[in-house]
């Protein structure tokens, strides 16, 4: 399933994960089997591969007719072929696709899948990290059945009024054959309306607009959610010919000032950084191990998750929704060198990414801001050209989410004017050896002078290390849980209780293995900043952390 909940009962569906068969492109073509969703790096002779491989199942159909696979993620590039035909390609493991089969015949088909995760110039995103890009198909697969035309995508936002709501809901459908007038019913929270489509040519959209006032709902709220059900139907001569179902909510966020508001209530947020990352399963978590990691983070009294820095699997969202979690999410690039980060392939590549995470996410209440570009170029001008033309692309595909990226360039950032809430990573005690609120204060202070007096402020990230099951005594030894213990008490006492400050994420959850360019500078190979491991065994810093974020 690609979501928590059902989102066509028209539409069939077909679930196309279990085992496959990978065969690996090296010089021993060897061949196994892979579950899929999951990544090769599971398996001994391939947990350090990087480089291309074949995936392959056969697929077998009870009726002719049009097809939609539907990928929720490959990591990093798939290059998708039906009975041998090429019938497309995606770049990027943290987006899904879809693709269209016309006319496909009954019977049994073969669907094979080269991926690849290598590192090389046609790839700006997914390079050498303090994260590790593995390989293999990571998020579930489907084949779904659609009949002439079929409902794309449909996009939602309310907005507060007097007596309730008004939604503004947005269908796109699709005709891959020609398709007289018709008519599109939707319904949500116990209103309805129904729509004209006009006909359509093969081959061609039309996105279909509605407002619909909406009341006697509950807003949704931190771990208070409330969701609704958005279903559109396509009836065409009478008969129901496809659907989407969504699950919305309602819910305001809005900056009054220097601060968050949810609901007109203001808001603190107490977080946590979080890699699609697990000692046991890499990138491609199964959804009851994403529910584990957020009964710990509710354990700790967090209330709110940054995706960094990539979107994350929407099931991992849908239980964002659900329980009521905040979600920063943001586009896929991290501190980029400045070969990539002005080169015409990052720009297509992140923009690609850009669009694609507002498509499929942007109806997610969980998520209250989006961000971009972490730790960039945000210090010159040429870089400020960058970091405008993508706050303006993803303004322009979401107007109503707060935007921001998380900074690095202490005492030098030129971009801060561009966005609606200033964010900082900043690493007093660990990288910096200052006490942390004389840190935060000339940083604060510096940050009101150049762009962001006004605005709400964040810190985006602020953490240290520890190797699990280092212990000094004495608390001297960095790399120790003792010592990560103190550096975090200190970091989270002057965060929370900064005035100017909107709230943090702390850097971060659990461990998370490295790119191997990366290990020299990282013992074990692991960024060992969490403050639960690799496996969600809690450190010393759990405890420490729990306590302050518990307090009001
Ligand atoms: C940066 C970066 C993170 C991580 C962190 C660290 O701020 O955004 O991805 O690398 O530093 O652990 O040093």
């Amino acid at each position: 399933m690609q979501r928590l909940f059902c989102e066509h009962k028209i539409r069939t569906v077909e679930s196309l994960d279990g085992i496959w068969q990978l065969t690996v492109l090296d010089t021993m073509h060897t061949t196994l089997p892979v579950g899929v969703p999951g990544v090769w790096d599971r398996i001994p002779q391939l947990s350090n591969y990087r480089g291309k491989a074949v995936y392959e199942r056969q697929v077998s159909l009870e009726n002719a007719g049009n097809y939609l696979l539907e990928f929720g993620g490959v990591s990093h590039t798939a290059h998708v072929f039906w009975d041998d035909m090429e019938v497309g390609s995606h770049y990027n493991a943290f987006t899904g696709f879809s693709l269209l089969l016309k006319s496909v015949p009954a019977g049994n088909h073969i669907l094979r899948v080269i991926v690849d995760d290598s590192f090389s110039d046609v790839s700006c995103l997914h390079i050498p990290n303090d994260y590790y890009t593995y390989g293999g198909i990571s998020r579930p697969v489907e084949i779904q059945k659609v009949g002439a035309a079929y409902i794309q995508h449909v996009s939602f936002h309310a907005e507060n009024t007097q007596d309730g709501y008004t939604a503004y809901v947005r269908t796109v459908i699709h005709a891959i054959e020609s398709l007289p007038e018709s008519t599109l019913a939707l319904s949500l929270a116990g209103t309805s309306c129904t729509l004209p489509v006009p006909a359509l040519a093969s081959g061609t959209e039309a996105a279909v607009d509605a407002v619909l006032p909406v009341t006697d709902v509950l807003p949704w709220d931190i771990r208070d959610a409330h969701l609704y059900s958005l279903a559109a139907i396509l009836i065409c001569e009478g008969q129901p010919l496809d659907d989407l179902i969504d699950r919305v909510a309602f819910r305001t966020l809005s900056i009054a000032g220097e601060d968050l508001l949810l609901n007109g209530k203001k808001i603190q947020l107490r977080g946590f950084n979080r890699h699609e990352d697990h000692g046991q399963f890499g990138v491609s978590l199964p959804v009851e191990a994403m529910l584990d990691d957020l009964q710990l983070v509710m354990d700790l009294g967090g209330n709110a998750i940054r995706t960094c820095h990539y979107p994350n699997d929407p099931r991992f969202l849908d239980l964002c929704d659900e329980l009521g979690i905040l979600v920063w999410e943001e586009h896929h690039a991290r501190a980029l060198p400045d070969e990539i980060f002005f080169s015409e392939t990052f720009m297509r590549q992140s923009m690609a990414c850009t669009r694609e995470m507002i498509q499929q996410h942007g109806n997610h209440p969980s998520i209250v801001i989006w961000g971009l570009l972490n730790e960039c170029e945000s210090a010159t001008p040429q870089g400020r050209n960058i970091y405008a033309k993508q706050i303006q692309l993803l303004r322009s595909l979401d107007p109503t989410r707060p935007v921001s990226f998380a900074s690095c360039r202490h005492f030098t950032d030129c971009c801060l004017d561009l966005v609606d809430i200033v964010s900082f990573n900043i690493y007093p005690q660990w990288y910096v050896a200052e006490p942390v609120q004389d840190y935060l204060d000339r940083l604060v202070a510096w940050m009101d002078d150049n762009g962001a007096a006004g605005k709400p402020i964040l810190i985006t990230e602020i953490g240290a290390g520890a190797i699990a099951g280092f212990h000094d005594p004495l608390h001297h030894s960095k790399w120790s849980e003792e010592r990560q213990a103190d550096i975090l008490a200190e970091q989270l006492n002057a965060v929370l209780h900064h005035p100017r400050l909107s709230g943090m994420f702390l850097w971060q959850f659990a461990d998370v293995r490295v790119s191997e360019e990366w290990s020299m500078r990282r013992p074990k190979s692991m960024n060992n900043k969490g403050i639960v491991d690799m496996y969600r065994n809690p450190k010393l810093a759990y405890v420490t952390v729990r306590d302050l974020y518990h307090k009001p």
